[in-house]
């Protein structure tokens, strides 16, 4: 299925419903009623949903400042994992690496979202997940990425922000009424001051689960306040540099604010300057799509 397919169907849905004088659901504040996009279950027993290539607009009129000026983005077609990466994933992978990287959670149990890991540990995740998967690593020594390798990464900002939009508009991937957030994310009002196993509550209109909050994700791209203004249309991939890096979501420590499908935070890739605890950090990966 295309984004432009889930355009036609939205549109013709909308000339339906305004003749019917009648709304479309939730319209495109809200969840379209397209079908979910396929997903696929990796050689490692992992799923991804494959995200069609389409474009949307990022960030947020009424959010805060480094959320604007909102501007048109293009985004090529890719796979992202369903869940958050769970302990009993990186424990896996991690035991078989070499030298081997340890799960070292707060919060303890396989089917849990890692967390209180470093973003060089995640690039490094990805790559011992490709490996395992006979791909070609993405992340070179120094944290560069070839977006060109069929491997592993973390996802940019504007695919992380496209898929959890996942053709919406509103404040959420489910419309823009915060009184309904309970249903889909674990935050500060629900989780009991803790993760949850991935996957329990709803997921968004793609079938991703857990994009609102339980942990927070490491994206791909550094942080730059400013980086909206300058950034290209077409699949940006954020500003350069390793002093900050983009953390999006919210977690199960986050005020709903937070979790809103536009929110940044920049986080330094090492905890040295802690906006958010270590135990709300976790990621998912992408990777390109035979598309
Ligand atoms: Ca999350």
């Amino acid at each position: 299925m295309t984004f432009r397919a889930t355009g036609r169907t939205l549109r013709a849905c909308l000339v339906l419903a305004a003749l019917a004088g009648l709304g479309c659901g939730k319209g495109v504040n809200g969840p379209t009623d397209g079908p979910a996009p396929p997903t696929i279950t990796t050689k490692s027993g992992v799923e991804m949903v494959v995200i069609p290539a389409g474009s949307f607009e990022m960030g947020s009129r009424g959010g805060s400042g480094d959320e604007r000026p909102v501007h048109k983005v293009w985004i090529d077609s890719f796979l992202m994992d369903r869940y958050e990466v769970t302990q009993g994933e990186y424990e896996r992978l991690g035991a078989k690496d070499d030298p081997p990287f340890s799960n070292l959670s707060h919060f303890r149990g396989k089917d849990l979202p890692v967390e209180q890991v470093k973003w060089p540990d995640a690039a490094r995740f990805c790559n011992a997940r490709s490996r395992a998967e006979g791909l070609k690593s993405c992340y070179g020594d120094d944290g560069s990425c070839d977006f060109d390798a069929d491997g592993y990464r973390l996802p940019t900002e504007a695919e992380w922000e496209y898929a959890c939009r996942s053709g919406t508009t509103g404040d959420y991937s489910f419309g823009g009424d915060a009184r309904q957030l309970g249903d889909f994310a674990w935050s500060a009002d629900n989780s009991g001051k803790k993760t949850h196993p991935v996957g329990q509550k709803k997921p968004n209109p793609w079938g991703l689960y857990d994009m609102h909050g339980n942990v927070a994700e490491w994206c791909q791209d550094s942080y730059d306040k400013n980086y909206y203004q300058s950034s290209p249309e077409k699949n940006p991939r954020g500003p350069g540099g390793d002093d900050a890096y983009v953390l999006r979501g919210g977690s199960w420590k986050s005020a709903g604010e937070s979790l809103r499908s536009a929110a940044r935070l920049g986080e330094s890739p090492g905890f040295s300057d802690a906006c958010l605890a270590r135990d709300a950090i976790g990621f998912r990966c992408v990777r390109r799509s035979k598309d």
